[in-house]
């Protein structure tokens, strides 16, 4: 169910009451379509301390499927993080393709030659990443989305019972009551792939959405 919905950011500033410590990291999936911006919540939330980040999983929107994967494997690098990155959809959740859509250059990154890392991703689908570290942590899980839903649709699709042991979806989606930035009323992410975002709300999830701060 829809929890909250609020039209400030970022994501990773919790509430002065909420400040983890020690070994009380939140554990979370990061899902991403990896451009600068997205890149630039990967280092925040590695060098913020409070997140457990258990893995980062990728797909296609701001660029295609291998450079988002590249690119994030380039952010925790750079914030030294040795997450485990898991390759994730190359297309919308009905089959359809999603045009890559980058505001950021050519590469996601402003095409300033500094996406050059040498990891990789892992074997595993990033459906069955999800999933599986939902069964081994049942409630304490939580996802960032960062991009379209199309992963965690899928999910939904794959195991309905198991995403409901997931603690919380924080979505940066929608445009909220304002301005859009794919279209002048909608928001990138939702735009993307509604067949997803529709699933993921439609699903009992307790989910946050976090708007985009276009305008
Ligand atoms: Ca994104």
């Amino acid at each position: 169910m829809l929890q909250h919905f609020s039209l400030y950011f970022p994501l990773f500033s919790p509430p002065a009451d909420t400040e983890q410590t020690g070994g009380d990291l939140r554990k979370v999936i990061i899902d991403t379509d990896t451009g600068a911006d997205d890149a630039s919540a990967l280092i925040l939330a590695v060098k913020s301390g409070k997140l457990d980040i258990l893995g980062v999983t990728t797909l296609v929107g701001n660029v295609d499927l291998e450079q988002s994967t590249r690119n994030a494997l380039a952010a925790l690098e750079t914030a030294g993080s040795d997450a485990p990155v898991y390759n994730g959809s190359s297309e919308r959740y009905k089959g359809k393709k999603i045009e890559a859509f980058s505001v950021f250059g050519s590469d996601g990154m402003g095409d300033a030659g500094i996406v050059n890392t040498t990891g990789k991703a892992e074997e595993t689908d990033a459906i069955d990443f999800i999933l599986e570290t939902v069964k081994k942590y049942p409630n304490e899980v939580e996802i960032i989305a960062l991009g379209p839903a199309t992963n965690i649709a899928k999910a939904i699709e794959r195991e309905p019972e198991t995403m409901q042991k997931v603690k919380m979806i924080w979505s940066m989606g929608t445009a909220g009551f304002g301005h859009g930035n794919a279209s002048p009323v909608a928001e990138f992410n939702t735009y993307a792939d509604p067949d997803a975002y529709k699933i993921m709300l439609d699903s009992g999830i307790n989910i946050t959405m976090k708007r985009s701060n276009n305008r």
